[in-house]
């Protein structure tokens, strides 16, 4: 059978708009032809990996065509992460080649990230030759098993024909509420037999799903009779863009926020993050009669109290995950898009406040924001007691360099123990700020990569603890490879701080064994500014805190990839 050049068969789609379903006359093409062609017609220009033998019909496509590229990355980690950051920029789906069971073994704690994260992203394994399997050849085993716990859907493929709709159907899955990653095991046989079926345009996935307006009635009901209502919102607010919306929910309510990017910057009430721990969340928690809960988990946290992680509140669970709804305690549930449900909430509540509960509600902003305004004040003059310390303070750190940073810029946050001093000083920006999700420690360097490519024309900048840049290291030679200007700052206090902290609050009034053993980054000290330079990147080392942000300003301007070693203390 012939097989036609990709081109011709990219030229076969009549239209690459989503929705539009008309079905085409195809050419001859392999599996692994369709299997790429399928992804193009899905709007994937790149595609993540780390090739093997098992891909070779896969590259092959993928060298055929011009609107599709490999990112060549040196580890399967730094693959999945940097496909994760190209789909949180982006909107899109993270696309990842991996290679057999050792390449998806080395990619599934990043999966992992992406799978408890909600990350969009469909990974493709080559597997052996499915007619020799029951052999046993080397690199094989049951990758639909492997990935199965991490990941929304693991399937293999099993004729050459099933291709395009199994790709189309793995778009469709990794993008539908709760988000997530999907993984597809494609035998090398298969990928180049030839497939008979069409490459379509995907269905357009529209999920802007209101809320029931019984359950509507609930929530506002319980909002206005609240004495002391509190939101916690999650990515979901982020995926269905409800920043406006909650915003404006916030100020109508005058509740206070625990927010990240979900809400508007300029946003007064905004409030700290949960803690980590089940005990801090359930005291900050516990002032409150109202908790709305939206495109979130109640709560994923690293020490969990079993039992009702909101007790004594009522709970106004919003989203669009059923799972999550109601998972872990009784809540009023709101099924349904959270900017549309958000939206519903907001006019029904302005409709019906009388002056009477508008002036409870203003008192009750106004005082929230003092208590905020004075936190952050006690705070900040904290921070100056120890400004002019050597090595420098992780606040000193965070004001120099958000005095560095261009208005425009893209900031992954994989910081760990400098957040805190972090977010005193820089304000998160809508669409513009990418945290560490999932707790697997490893992503921010690579992550960089992935939102450099999906934002060509936005400055890109990553803060990565010490220790957790060292998991991706490599990903600075993927961007000095491809010619991606990511500047990665290193927050250089050579130890794994997170743990002696951790180890304190694990056991609290007990005697937690410190320095925890294994956390020291030291004997020998590692050099970030030669190991950068052996990945082809321009390494800087920074102690002096007056000259930090100007390191930044020219780290940004020089238009190469460049890494910021900067020596910071541990004090507070
Ligand atoms: C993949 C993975 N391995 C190990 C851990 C455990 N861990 C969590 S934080 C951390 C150290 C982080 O150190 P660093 O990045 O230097 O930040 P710091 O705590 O010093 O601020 C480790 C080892 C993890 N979360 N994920």
């Amino acid at each position: 059978m012939s097989v036609d050049q990709p081109s011709t068969v990219v030229s076969e789609l009549e239209s690459d708009q989503p929705g539009e379903r008309t079905a085409r006359p195809h050419r001859a093409y392999t599996a692994a032809q369709a299997f790429v062609a399928q992804l193009a017609a899905c709007g994937v220009e790149s595609v993540f990996g780390n090739p093997g033998t098992t891909e070779y019909a896969i590259l092959d496509a993928i060298q055929e065509r011009d609107d599709i590229d490999l990112i060549v990355a040196l580890h399967e980690g730094v693959a999945v992460s940097a496909a994760a950051g190209y789909a949180r920029a982006s909107g899109k789906v993270g696309v990842v080649e991996l290679h057999a069971s050792p390449g998806l073994g080395n990619g599934l704690g990043m999966i992992y990230n992406a799978w408890t994260g909600q990350t969009p992203l469909l990974i493709y394994v080559g597997q052996n030759d499915q007619a020799s399997l029951y052999l046993e050849p080397s690199l094989a085993s049951d990758l639909v098993a492997i990935a199965k716990p991490v990941t929304k859907w693991a399937y293999e493929i099993r004729t050459s024909d099933e291709v395009p709709q199994i790709v189309r159907r793995a778009m469709k899955v990794a993008q539908t509420p709760p988000l997530g990653p999907v993984v597809i095991s494609l035998p090398m046989d298969i990928s180049e037999q030839p497939c008979s079926t069409p490459v379509q345009a995907p269905s357009a996935l529209r999920l802007a799903v209101p809320g029931d307006p019984a359950a509507i009635q609930d929530a506002v009901d319980l909002l206005a009779s609240a004495t002391s209502p509190v939101i916690v919102p999650g990515d979901g607010v982020v995926r269905s863009k409800a920043q406006a919306e909650l915003s404006r929910l916030a100020r109508l309510i005058r509740a206070g926020t625990m927010a990240e990017t979900a809400i508007e910057p300029d946003e007064p009430l905004t409030a700290n993050r949960l803690a980590l721990g089940g005990a801090e969340t359930n005291a900050a928690l516990a002032e409150h009669d109202v908790v709305v809960a939206v495109g979130t988990k109640v709560f994923q946290q690293l020490f969990p109290i079993p039992g009702d992680p909101v007790p004594g509140a009522e709970v106004i669970h919003i989203g669009l995950d059923p799972w999550e709804m109601g998972k872990n305690n009784l809540s009023t549930l709101l099924h349904g898009d959270e900017r549309t449900v958000l939206g519903q909430i907001a006019e029904q509540l302005e409709r019906r406040a009388d002056k009477d509960a508008r002036r409870r509600w203003t008192a009750r902003r106004q005082h929230v924001e003092a208590e905020l305004a004075a936190a952050a004040a006690a705070a900040l003059d904290h921070d100056r007691k120890t400004w002019e310390a050597r090595p420098m303070t992780p606040a000193r750190m965070a004001h120099e360099i958000v005095a560095g940073l261009p208005e425009d810029v893209c900031l992954v946050d994989e910081a760990i123990t400098a957040q805190p001093a972090l977010y005193r000083y820089y304000t998160p920006k809508i669409a513009r700020w990418f945290r560490l999700r999932g707790g697997g420690i490893g992503e921010g360097l690579p992550m960089a990569v992935g939102v450099k490519l999906a934002r060509p024309d936005s400055p890109v900048v990553a803060l990565s603890g010490d220790g957790s840049s060292m998991y991706a290291m490599t990903a600075l030679w993927t961007a000095a490879h491809h010619d991606l200007p990511v500047v990665w700052i290193i927050l250089n206090n050579a130890t794994y701080r997170i743990l002696q902290q951790n180890a304190v609050r694990r056991r609290p009034g007990e005697q937690a064994k410190l320095p925890v053993l294994g956390t020291s980054l030291t004997g020998p000290a590692l050099d970030f500014a030669t190991i950068a330079k052996g990945h082809g990147v321009h390494g800087v080392r920074v102690e002096d805190p007056a000259l930090l942000a100007s390191a930044v300003r020219d780290a940004v301007a020089s238009g190469v990839p460049t890494l910021l070693d900067v020596a910071i203390g541990i004090v507070r």
